[in-house]
């Protein structure tokens, strides 16, 4: 690697697909055919470049974006890996904000699934130039043109091959290069047959039907019926790559290293640089004005930050691409989002788990910096003078909840301390202390998501840590008004107790909470009183008798008492006033209201009846349905305590496609089976405690 690429010579990729497609295959072989490693992993083996973490290997799949740099015919091609289960689409998201070009790959085993459509789709609203790699050509009974068919009709006729599989005594063996019309073999270059000859041209003519369109002259050339030379539609290419006109594809196999070297060359030769690419968006940090930048490296400094790893050894490892400018070790680096200067630190390059030296990180390129202070992902970095704030992507939902319990005393103690670096590792991560429940509760994308950070946390910062289903908080409150008293008498020697109060105890319509007046009319409780029975009552409040948490929604009104002017005492009157709620709770029908929450539930049009029969199983109501597309948006409300396991049903009914967004709405009474099964398992908690 040399110390600092120029910004021309850099091109940016990320691999994003469905799981198991070769993704991380792939970035092995750029990395085997590069030279930057002497012998090709395997994901089985667990000794891949990009899959290093042991979650990872022993898994056998990728969980976080890995950068990949690789030096190729004098250019920088920085590869990021990306993990294929959904969970880790925030990954995958960070991953391809940085890059120029997303490479969506397809296994021609299982043509287009479910991952490939989402990839499509978010790079087409994000409108991110792409290109398709068909992989493991090499597999026996696979169909190329069946699955390149199906791309074209799923994604549009912009999606063409320039490259056809070489497949010879039904093995692939190299490739048919349309634009040049020659085959590319290990062992050399050869003339196209006459057939073939008549296949490449029927390509030849899709590939200037797509890239025409993103050069006016040549599309007006095109459309007079002019031929349109060889030089000409190559000069076209990556124009009509970076504005989505043209999305190329490839039939390759990262497993036999067959066509790689040729894709390389590919994207060293027609994938957009930083420069071809359109300026990013930015604010003016001080003013808020939107301007744009470009990627050049005389420019103004701006860098966004993408990720963040915390390395055992090295400890806080910050990844970052520069949009502007160029960031040396000399300058002085301020972070927009915190409104900090940022101690800076050696600059190097990411490689994998590694980083290697640099002198300089110029604008469009990758770069890692250590030990910062304030900076998180998401992160916009800039110099102290001229503050750009970058926009980050936004991050998928963190719905799943697992509460989150140290093992033991000293890990409890320790977690405290882990908690902030976890979060900072994975910012769809989101951990809070819930005082309702008086549990700590974890946050994430799905239950793999939150059992891999669960792993994460005894690995990398040993505490050990179990995760639980979470306490919902519950309430109590009554059915019927009551009048109760309660009296609380001590006067046996010395000074007594005195206090004794009549309450009226009142439901009040949901949400309503709590309200306390006082009608004693005459002076049967002194005035100075009335505070400490309020006080009682809501201590009294906390903790309902049924299951024990928290009563809300009554009215309670003290209309009558006595008191002795020796014995009397706010704290006499606390306690009957305590002692008269209790009764009341125990005489006004006590019912347990459970969280109903507000869903909104995103899925395509042909999962929708599925979706709503699930919903009604889980005592779910239907508020409403709008179309989006051929989306269908379920505005529905159910329970909480039916929501637990619902990013995996979901997942299991959408074929991974549905995705939702939860608010609170509202308690309500819940129905005797819940009622039973909370009641017991609070007794259950409780006889635990008293040992
Ligand atoms: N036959 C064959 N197998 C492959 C190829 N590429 C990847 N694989 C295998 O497919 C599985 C998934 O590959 P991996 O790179 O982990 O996919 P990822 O999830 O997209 O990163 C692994 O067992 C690989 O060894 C290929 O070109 N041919
Ligand atoms: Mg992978």
């Amino acid at each position: 690697m040399k110390l600092a690429y120029e910004t021309k010579d850099i091109r940016n990729i990320c691999f994003a697909s469905h799981g198991g497609a070769g993704k991380t295959t792939l970035t092995e072989c750029f990395a085997f055919n590069s030279k930057l490693i002497e012998r090709m992993g395997k994901v089985p083996d667990g000794n891949t470049l990009s899959d290093f973490e042991p979650e990872e290997i022993k898994r056998q799949i990728s969980l976080n974006l890995t950068v990949v740099p690789i030096d190729w015919k004098n250019l920088k091609i920085n590869t990021i890996d990306t993990p294929g289960y959904f969970d880790f689409v925030g990954e995958v998201r960070a991953g391809l904000r940085v890059a120029d070009t997303a490479v969506v790959v397809v296994d021609v085993t299982s043509g287009i699934q479910t991952g490939t459509e989402k990839m499509m789709n978010y790079c087409e609203e994000i409108e991110k130039p792409c290109a398709i790699v068909i992989n493991k050509m090499d597999r026996d009974n696979i169909d190329f043109q069946e699955v390149y068919a199906s791309i074209r009709q799923t994604f549009g006729n912009k999606c063409t091959s320039l490259f056809l599989p070489l497949i010879e005594n039904r093995v692939f063996s190299g490739l048919i290069d349309i634009l040049n019309k020659k085959i590319v073999t290990e062992q050399g270059e050869k003339d196209l047959s006459t057939e073939q000859s008549k296949e490449v041209d029927t390509l030849y003519a899709e590939i200037v039907e797509a890239a025409v369109e993103a050069d006016d002259e040549m599309m007006e050339k095109y459309l007079s019926g002019e031929v349109i030379s060889n030089e000409e539609l190559k000069s076209c290419i990556t124009k009509a790559i970076a504005c989505r006109s043209l999305i190329p594809v490839i039939p390759v196999s990262a497993f036999a290293n067959i066509g790689i070297k040729l894709f390389m060359d590919f994207i060293a030769q027609y994938f957009p640089s930083p420069l071809s690419m359109p300026p990013a968006e930015v604010m003016l940090a001080d003013k808020g004005d939107k301007i744009q930048l470009s990627a050049d490296p005389k420019g103004p400094l701006a860098a966004l930050v993408f990720k963040t790893l915390t390395d055992p050894y090295v400890g806080k490892i910050t990844l970052f691409k520069v949009m502007s400018g160029t960031l040396s070790n000399d300058i002085k680096l301020y972070n927009v989002d915190e409104e900090k200067e940022e101690k800076m630190g050696q600059l190097s390059y990411p490689v994998a788990k590694k980083q290697e030296n640099a002198s300089a990180i110029c604008a469009g390129d990758i770069g890692a910096l250590t030990k910062l202070m304030v900076t998180k992902t998401g992160h916009s970095l800039s110099g102290v003078d001229q503050k750009y704030k970058i926009p980050w992507v936004p991050l998928p939902n963190s719905n799943a909840a697992m509460a989150l319990y140290a093992s033991n005393k000293a890990d409890e103690d320790k977690l405290g301390a882990v908690i902030p670096k976890i979060q900072e590792d994975d910012p769809t991560i989101k951990i809070v202390r819930d005082e309702e429940t008086k549990q700590t509760v974890i946050y994430g994308v799905g239950e793999t998501h939150l059992n891999v950070v669960a792993e994460k946390i005894k690995r990398k910062f040993s505490v050990s840590i179990d995760l639980k289903s979470p306490r919902i908080s519950y309430k109590e409150t009554i059915r019927k008004a009551v009048k109760v008293e309660g009296k609380h008498k001590k006067q046996s020697g010395g000074h007594g107790q005195f206090g004794h109060c009549w309450l009226e105890i009142s439901p009040l319509p949901r949400g309503e909470k709590f309200l306390f007046e006082s009608k004693i009319f005459g002076g049967s409780i002194p005035k100075n009183y009335i505070p400490a029975i309020e006080k009682g009552v809501h201590e009294a409040m906390n903790e309902g008798i049924l299951a024990g948490y928290p009563v809300e929604d009554v009215k309670v009104v003290v209309y009558d008492g006595s008191y002795h002017p020796v014995d009397s005492s706010e704290i006499a009157f606390k306690i009957a006033a305590s002692m008269a709620f209790k009764k009341a709770m125990q005489e006004g029908e006590t019912v347990l209201l459970e969280p109903v929450m507000n869903v909104t539930i995103h899925v395509p049009e042909q999962y929708m009846g599925s979706v709503i029969d699930d919903l009604n199983t889980k005592r779910g109501r239907v508020l409403g349905v709008e179309a989006d597309r051929n989306w269908q948006i379920i505005n529905a409300q159910m329970p909480l305590n039916e929501l637990t396991r619902y990013t995996t049903d979901i997942g299991s009914i959408t074929a991974a496609k549905g995705y939702f967004e939860l608010a609170f709405s509202h308690y309500e009474e819940a129905p005797p089976k819940v009622v039973k099964s909370v009641v017991e398992e609070a007794k259950l908690e409780k006889e635990k405690q008293e040992g």
